[in-house]
């Protein structure tokens, strides 16, 4: 059978070829018109962006996972205090002193062979996640009193993941985590994330550091820390209401978050207007596994009660939540309660789907991003206001 980077690389020259039949027949046909609105607005909705799929093989990467000596040195010697998303950040930044792309380019490769070092470093840096990951957990959360246990070199991801984390003997957990891995990948490419690693790349720095710009994205409370907010506020509201969980004390609290000027964390969206698919994957786990979990009642209250009070406050164009809303609810249930370190494993997941972007980006050759500027006397002029 053929390896990943094989069957990739026999799909390249036919997909180079449809995008530049594309681009020769259709190169200047206009996608979208963009509103003032829009430039003001995050850059929210306009077309500008290619974004594409591979899979993953859990063997290969069992067989990349040992960590250079420094970079476990360098995650040890981290404060307990720096944010594991902090320390995630940091140690995939130092894993570039082995980078065979930046190597390979300072030998002057030709660039069309570029993707099969993104590829290497790639597949290098997913296949090390786990045990960054976990060597983070058991420093701040166990006060380094134990270390990862090695990976097993036959098993899948998910389940070294969970068992250098501590939770092996769960199987229900590593189920769970497979799901969860799974979902987290999945994006498109103009979120925060994936784009801060996409356009990061744009300029030819290496996966590493390009990764590591998606991660301090993804660390933010809008974007991916939404999962460890999401779970704080709930506690929080549990405590602050007490055992009175009616729809009205909820309700109540709901208009207190909004009136205090704080978002519903886990709700709305950029782009989806409806239910977000990966928060109902997660329930009907939950509905499966874990129907009596007083936390999961309160997502279920929430998802009655929140959708509603949102409209009437009349801001969020997407009423409804995503994926944050549900994940810690499912990680405390098994006995993950470390909010802190709910965005690392989320940060794991995401790495899947902007590496594979950005093998993509340098096998398409695709140029740096460089969006035109301007300042707002400029657009007064361009809309001829006064
Ligand atoms: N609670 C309160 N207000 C909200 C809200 C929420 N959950 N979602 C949106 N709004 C507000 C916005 O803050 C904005 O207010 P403003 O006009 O005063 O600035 C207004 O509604 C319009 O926002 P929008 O166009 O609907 O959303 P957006 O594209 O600007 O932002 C998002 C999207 C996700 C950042 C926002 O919905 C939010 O802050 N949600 C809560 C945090 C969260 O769950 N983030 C995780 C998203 C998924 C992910 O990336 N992992």
């Amino acid at each position: 059978p053929k390896t990943l980077k094989e069957t990739f690389a026999a799909k390249l020259p036919a997909e180079v070829e449809r995008i530049k039949k594309l681009r020769k027949v259709h190169g200047s046909k206009i996608v979208d018109e963009v509103t003032l609105d829009q430039v003001y607005g995050g850059a929210r909705g306009i077309k500008s962006l290619v974004w594409e799929q591979v899979r993953m093989l859990s063997e290969d990467w069992a067989a990349r996972s040992d960590l250079p000596g420094y970079v476990v040195e360098l995650v040890d010697r981290c404060p307990p205090d720096l944010h594991p998303m902090a320390q995630l950040s940091l140690a995939v930044t130092a894993l570039e002193r082995d980078c065979a792309f930046a190597k390979a380019y300072a030998r002057g490769t030709n660039k069309k062979e570029y993707w099969e070092y993104v590829f290497e470093d790639s597949m290098n840096i997913i296949a090390k996640l786990p045990t960054i990951a976990a060597r983070i957990y058991h420093n701040v959360f166990r006060e380094g009193r134990s270390v990862p246990v090695a990976v097993q070199k036959d098993k899948d991801f998910t389940f070294n993941l969970v068992n250098q984390l501590g939770f092996g003997n769960n199987e229900e957990f590593t189920e769970l985590m497979r799901l969860y891995i799974t979902l987290h990948a999945d994006h498109e490419g103009g979120n925060v994330s994936a784009h801060a690693t996409h356009l990061v790349g744009s300029t030819l720095s290496s996966p590493m550091l390009s990764l590591a710009s998606g991660f301090n994205g993804l660390a933010g409370p809008l974007h991916g820390l939404a999962n460890q907010e999401s779970l704080n506020w709930l506690q929080k509201m549990k405590a602050t209401i007490g055992d009175d969980l009616s729809d009205k004390a909820i309700t109540d609290y709901l208009w207190s978050t909004l009136n205090s000027g704080q978002v519903l964390p886990g709700y709305g969206h950029s782009v989806l207007r409806q239910t977000d698919p990966r928060y109902l994957a997660q329930r009907t786990f939950a509905l499966r596994h874990l129907p009596n979990d007083p936390m999961f009642k309160l997502v279920s209250q929430l998802y009655k009660l929140a959708p509603e009070v949102l409209t009437q406050h009349g801001k969020t164009k997407n009423p409804y939540p995503n994926i944050d809303a549900h994940s810690g609810v499912l990680l405390q249930h098994y006995g993950l309660r470390e909010t802190r370190f709910y965005t690392v494993l989320f940060g794991i997941s995401r790495a899947m789907g902007v590496l594979a972007q950005v093998i993509i980006d340098r096998a398409l050759g695709f140029p740096i991003e460089r969006p035109k500027s301007y300042s707002t006397d400029a657009w007064v002029g361009f809309v001829g206001a006064k």
